[in-house]
């Protein structure tokens, strides 16, 4: 199942949220900054024993002061006019982490709007890349609930219009 959420995701009560990190792991600004405040300094300190990150790849932390059980950490890819890679590397990031965290028994994960912050990929298509791909991993996790969250009204009804549209 997939349901659509306007908020804060490290506020959420879910088994894992995902974080749109960078390859250190070792933190940043938007959602990887909020994700390190609100869990605490054992965050970095976990991410600092991993080594790492490709981009469209995925790991795994503890979530430490957050409500979330864990942290899945994955890198997607800067926006570079969309020739190179980025789609795959994009589906990727949802691919492996839902993979992870189906690995890791969680029932529940939350993602933000991967790589259309910092990283500049336009919302829209990387709304389609999202939904098309969580709908495919789904099939094969028929318990497992995915929520999207948007951290603002514009984003929200661009999500909502993307689901309805599917
Ligand atoms: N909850 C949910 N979504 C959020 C939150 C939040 N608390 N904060 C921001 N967003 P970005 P990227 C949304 O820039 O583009 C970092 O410095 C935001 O509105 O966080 O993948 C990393 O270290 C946007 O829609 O991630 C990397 O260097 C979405 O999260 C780089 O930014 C992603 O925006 C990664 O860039």
């Amino acid at each position: 199942m997939i349901k659509l959420l306007l908020g804060d995701i490290t506020q959420l009560s879910v088994d894992a949220i995902v974080n749109a990190a960078n390859s250190s792991l070792l933190g940043g600004g938007g959602v990887d900054g909020a994700i390190h405040r609100a869990a605490g300094p054992r965050l970095l300190a976990a991410c600092e024993l991993l080594g790492g990150c490709e981009v469209g790849q995925a790991k795994i932390t503890a979530g430490f002061d957050l409500p979330a059980r864990w942290v899945i950490h994955t890198v997607g890819p800067v926006w570079r006019g969309g020739e190179n890679g980025e789609p795959e590397l994009l589906a990727s990031c949802y691919r492996n982490s839902l993979q992870l965290a189906a690995e890791n028994d969680c029932r529940s994960i939350a993602y933000p709007a991967i790589s259309t912050g910092v990283y500049g990929y336009p919302k829209a298509p990387a709304g389609r890349i999202a939904l098309a791909t969580l709908k495919q991993g789904l099939e094969s996790l028929p318990g497992m609930t995915v929520t999207l969250v948007s951290f603002c009204q514009a984003d929200y009804r661009l999500q909502e219009a993307l689901l309805e549209s599917g």
